[in-house]
């Protein structure tokens, strides 16, 4: 399966977090990207440097012939497409789109997968549940569910569904 996780806390052209999120949904159906399923939205706080808003976060699954390097350029141009600026790593952003996830397949270099930080993150762990409850991490073959019970309870608690 495809996984891609969506995130936004940045107010862009087509407006606030939740409508580029939404706008962005589209955008991908237009390149080549088919979304099966789509996640609740959630509203998550930032993980990175301090005073960025919150984020909406969420995971789409998708059916697409690209491969892996085609996939994540289409989805960068779509970042760009939404203003997207990349200067402070992990900063303030109008949409950032990461492939979690293509069909089990490990890889590093300019595309690294599963996208490394995953397993550690409740704003991807508890959408991706929603789309994907039987998906497991290729690299330690850990369930979605585990993954998501073995972060703290305040962590999970601050994961709230929109
Ligand atoms: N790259 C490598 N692997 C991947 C992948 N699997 N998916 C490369 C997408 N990109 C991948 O990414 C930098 C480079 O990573 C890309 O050029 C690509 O070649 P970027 O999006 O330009 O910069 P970034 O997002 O600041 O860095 P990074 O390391 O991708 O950050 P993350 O992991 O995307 O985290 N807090 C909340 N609550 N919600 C969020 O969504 N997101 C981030 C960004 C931080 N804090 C957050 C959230
Ligand atoms: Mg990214």
């Amino acid at each position: 399966m495809i996984l891609v996780g969506i995130g936004s806390n940045l107010s862009g052209k087509v407006g606030a977090p939740i409508e580029t999120v939404k706008e962005s949904l589209n955008a991908m159906q237009s390149n080549g990207m088919k979304i099966l399923s789509c996640s609740n939205f959630y509203n998550t706080p930032p993980v990175g440097p301090p005073g960025q808003a919150n984020y909406v976060n969420l995971v789409v699954r998708l059916s697409s012939v690209l491969m892996p390097h085609g996939l994540l350029d289409r989805l960068q141009a779509i970042e760009n497409q939404f203003e997207r600026q990349r200067s402070v790593k992990w900063g303030a952003r109008t949409l950032d789109l990461d492939v979690l996830d293509w069909h089990g397949h490990m890889i590093q270099g300019r595309l690294n997968l599963p996208h490394p930080e995953l397993t550690k993150r409740g704003f991807v762990l508890r959408p991706l549940m929603d789309v994907a409850p039987e998906w497991r991490d290729p690299k330690t073959g850990k369930s979605v569910s585990t993954l998501w019970n073995s972060l703290c309870v305040t962590e999970q608690l601050k994961i709230e569904k929109i």
